[in-house]
């Protein structure tokens, strides 16, 4: 039988899926469970509901073995940077902070005596995001030193996902190397992170991507009627796995879009220098130590925002598509990463008002909004677009856009108008198939990732000449950083 069957457990910041992904000739998935996955505000902090999250994932395991009985292993992946401290019991010690959660905007100042912002970027080439881990990890060491006195290990969310599972401590490389504190270079831990009085017995061994962390525990199968199954560490991050399920060439910009966008290129070796660290790009690993050099972009998260804030009751998404087709005449542009939009709150007001102050017209309706989302979108990917080629010194050939937002026709349509490039539509779940495809190559090999994107892609080529917004972007920008 050349039919493998891999259960995928992936988790993004506003939803969860487990899919059975079929590795055969072509590729095959059945969705076994989805449920929406949110922050919650515990006491002063916002966090994520682990027991939640994990009652889904044992919900979609146990009936993902009844469709399925063949499953050969389980792989979890999750956004990245988040994670919990566990007692010498294995408990958590409390539910995972969301790295939206406001505490860390002073966590650049908490490490300043250890580390400038430079030299921090040298060593790990990752870009400055306020919620890094190394800056959360700051803030405990601050403000939390009676959890950490609880405390025995620190794993991150798809880790403490697969030691509930299997019972085994190990933290995965690819989401490692979002900490902050990995270095891509010299393949390890950085200095700084202890000597900021980070205990290093609470890190356990790193676990590659391919490697097992163990077999599914007998108390879960016994509970669950479950098949003794092993998990396997895929990339746990997310981004790896979605950008490992296709076929990047040298020549590619590849964009994952869903709650982020990410925009980058997959290179051989980490790209660190100091024209990387103005423009802010990171060096996150992927499958075989291949590096993501990328920028994230704020992406449908904003979109989601705004669509919660009209506050609809029944949304028909086929005929808000079309009110903002016809709504591109209106063009008012906003930088989709400015700090006003990161929590979401009170997001219309904060759009207009940044409308007001670089002169251009206020939206009104959600339709207006949303071209104005699609335009400050397509904008960034060709400000990026550009960086990655003088940063790069590659010329881009075409860009692949995967993940949820990759189904969104109007925006492939848009992107390859501002770019001038042609556009390669990819797989909505191509984050799962990333995650199969290393539990598959993991145990056989001869599985071509090339066939699988020329079947079902599809080509956007450039019509429309957007040139004149592109410039307009550039001159609002200029203004508002005055
Ligand atoms: C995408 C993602 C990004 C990471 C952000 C926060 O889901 O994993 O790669 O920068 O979420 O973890």
């Amino acid at each position: 039988n050349d039919n493998h069957h891999y259960l995928t457990v992936d988790l993004g910041a506003s939803s969860g899926r487990v899919i059975i992904i079929t590795v055969g000739n072509s590729i095959k998935q059945r969705e076994v469970h989805r449920f929406t996955n949110q922050p919650i505000q515990q006491e002063v902090l916002l966090v994520w509901d682990f027991k939640k999250i994990f009652n889904e994932i044992m919900y979609g395991i146990q009936k993902a073995f009844e469709i399925e009985p063949d499953i050969e292993s389980i792989g979890i992946d999750t956004w990245g940077v988040d994670y919990g401290y566990l007692s010498k019991e294995g408990l958590l010690l409390r539910n995972p902070v969301c790295y939206r959660d406001e505490r860390t905007r002073e966590g650049e100042s908490l490490i300043n005596r250890e580390i400038s912002k430079e030299a921090l970027y040298e060593l790990t080439g990752i870009q400055h995001l306020r919620f890094n881990t190394i800056y959360q990890i700051a803030y405990d060491l601050t403000y939390e030193q009676a959890l950490l006195k609880q405390a025995d290990t620190w794993l991150m969310i798809p880790d403490l996902i697969a030691y509930y599972l299997t019972g085994i401590k190990r933290v995965e490389l690819t989401n490692l190397s979002t900490t902050s504190f990995y270095n891509p270079n010299q393949k390890n831990i950085i200095d700084t992170l202890y000597q900021m009085g980070f205990n290093p017995d609470f890190i356990p061994k790193i676990i590659y991507p391919g490697e097992t962390y163990g077999y599914l525990k007998d108390d879960l199968v016994l509970k669950y009627q479950l098949k003794k199954v092993p998990v396997v560490a895929v990339c746990t991050h997310d981004t790896a796995s979605a950008v490992h399920s296709t076929q990047v060439n040298k020549e590619d910009v590849y964009i994952s879009s869903g709650t982020w966008s990410l925009i980058g290129k997959v290179l051989d070796k980490p790209l660190i220098n100091q024209d990387t660290y103005n423009a802010s790009y990171t060096n996150e690993v992927g499958y075989l130590h291949q590096i993501r050099f990328l920028k994230n972009i704020a992406g449908f998260w904003i979109k989601n925002k705004i669509i919660e804030a009209f506050k609809l009751d029944n949304i028909d998404y086929r005929v808000l598509d079309e009110d903002i087709k016809q709504s591109l005449y209106f063009d008012s542009i906003i930088d989709l990463d400015a700090p006003e939009f990161e929590l979401g709150i009170d997001i219309l007001d904060k759009i207009k008002y940044y409308c007001i102050r670089t002169n251009q017209e206020t939206p009104k309706t959600l339709s207006q909004y949303l071209a104005l989302f699609n335009y400050s979108l397509v904008c960034k990917y060709k400000h990026h677009l550009d960086t990655l080629e003088k940063l790069t010194n590659i010329k881009t050939k075409q860009i692949n856009i995967i993940g949820g937002g990759s189904q969104n026709d109007l925006i492939n349509q848009m992107t390859a108008d501002i770019t001038r490039l042609n556009v390669i539509k990819g797989d909505k779940e191509a984050t799962s198939i990333g995650n199969a495809l290393v539990q598959h190559e993991s145990k056989y090999t001869g599985f071509t990732k090339q066939d699988l994107s020329k079947e079902k892609n599809r080509i956007f080529k450039p019509k429309t000449d957007l040139s004149s917004i592109y410039q307009k972007y550039q001159t609002i920008l200029k203004e508002r950083n005055k």
